[in-house]
């Protein structure tokens, strides 16, 4: 299918009944690549319906849901290579466990324990492995697009082949760093994929409220760029469009955005009550009408690759993975509170370790 940047509608590849919208064998997918995609959004929605139960057990404080969005996540995050980097949002933890991030080290995040990379002393949602190039988000909205402009500057400079991506919500596009990020980059030639997961919300704040333009794929022409539209709830049009924009990089033609339309299910956070805002009916209708894991799931079968006996197996066995997974954050300690200032730079300054040495005497501990 011919994929082309700036359009008015949404890129699709499967209409919403999952029935094929054109003709998906330029995909050059695999049976076996399609059920992989498949398994990874049920297991991406199966870790988040488990986190955000511990913020209802009171064993958690905070919960960004990505569920609605699994295709979006799921579709990019599948083109990266391990030396490719992340810089993602508070929303963006679907990514993060396709790139590497093992469910348990999520789970620990969520209940602050140290099997998490970032040893359970983030905020809530910033998560991040050195090891797997993912940067912890952080809670300032935007503030990565710069920084991952930088990293892929620098992988650019060492003639790599490697990319950045990028994720932020619509929100973030009315910050500052989202027009500095992408003129920089378009200028620079940078390898980065700058994917907006348009969710409609920036947490009360309708996307009408926030730009004038039709499409925030549109704003990449005032960089000099292609700005791709495209249906954030199909991931086979997520993944063509995402391949496209890493081929590119890869290539050494420089930054690509990508919007993705889509919807979220839950409240912006659990400190959130999205009734307040959203209109009656238009989750419902997002939710049985729209729903990416339903959707793909109607082509698998149409493709007389899934029916109900898989689809059975599959839910027991991510189950019982999402359950083992758990157990291995459950058991984890929470940090010790004199790591606390460990890890602010590379090695300790002696500044640190006075307050270190004053921290310790108030506990009462060495
Ligand atoms: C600079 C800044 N402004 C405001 C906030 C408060 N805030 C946190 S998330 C958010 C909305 C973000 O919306 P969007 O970027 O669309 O992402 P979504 O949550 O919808 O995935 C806001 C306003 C913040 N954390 N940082």
């Amino acid at each position: 299918m011919d994929i082309k940047p700036f359009t008015d509608t949404p890129i699709k590849f499967l209409e919403y009944d999952g029935k094929p919208a054109g003709d998906i064998g330029s995909l050059g997918l695999t049976n076996e690549q399609l059920l992989v995609m498949y398994r990874w959004m049920v297991f991406v929605r199966a870790v988040d319906d488990r986190g955000y139960i511990l913020v209802r057990q009171g064993r958690a404080g905070f919960y960004a849901q990505v569920a609605g969005q699994e295709a979006s996540q799921v579709g990019s995050a599948l083109v990266l290579t391990k030396n490719d980097w992340i810089y993602g949002d508070h929303r963006s933890q679907g990514s993060q466990l396709v790139k590497g991030l093992k469910a348990a080290q999520w789970f620990a995040h969520v209940l602050g324990r140290t099997l998490d990379p970032t040893q359970g002393r983030m905020m809530p949602h910033g998560s991040g492995s050195a090891d797997l190039h993912i940067v912890p988000p952080s809670s300032t909205v935007g503030n990565k697009i710069t920084e991952a402009v930088g990293t892929a500057m620098a992988q650019r400079y060492r003639k790599t082949k490697d990319l950045t991506i990028t994720y932020f919500g619509d929100g973030a596009t009315s910050e500052g760093d989202f027009h500095v990020g992408l003129n920089f980059a378009a200028v620079y030639g940078s390898p980065v994929i700058f994917f907006c997961q348009n969710n409609q919300y920036a947490i009360s704040v309708k996307l009408e409220e926030q730009t004038h333009t039709k499409t925030i794929a549109e704003k990449a022409r005032a960089y000099g760029m292609d700005g791709y539209f495209v249906d954030g709830n199909d991931i086979l049009a997520v993944y063509a469009v995402s391949k496209l924009a890493a081929d590119k990089a890869r290539a050494g033609n420089g930054p690509t955005l990508i919007e993705a339309y889509t919807y979220r299910y839950g409240p912006h956070s659990s400190a959130d009550d999205d009734t307040r805002y959203r209109p009656k009916g238009e989750l419902e209708m997002w939710r049985t009408q729209r729903d990416p894991v339903t959707r793909f799931r109607a082509f698998l079968v149409g493709k007389k690759l899934w029916d109900d006996a898989k689809e059975q197996k599959l839910l027991e066995e991510v189950k019982a993975e999402v359950a083992d997974e758990f157990a291995k954050a459950e058991v984890s300690t929470p940090p010790e509170p004199l790591t606390v200032l460990d890890h602010v730079y590379a090695k300790r300054t002696p500044h640190l370790d006075a307050e270190r040495a004053e921290l310790a005497a108030e506990l009462g501990v060495s």
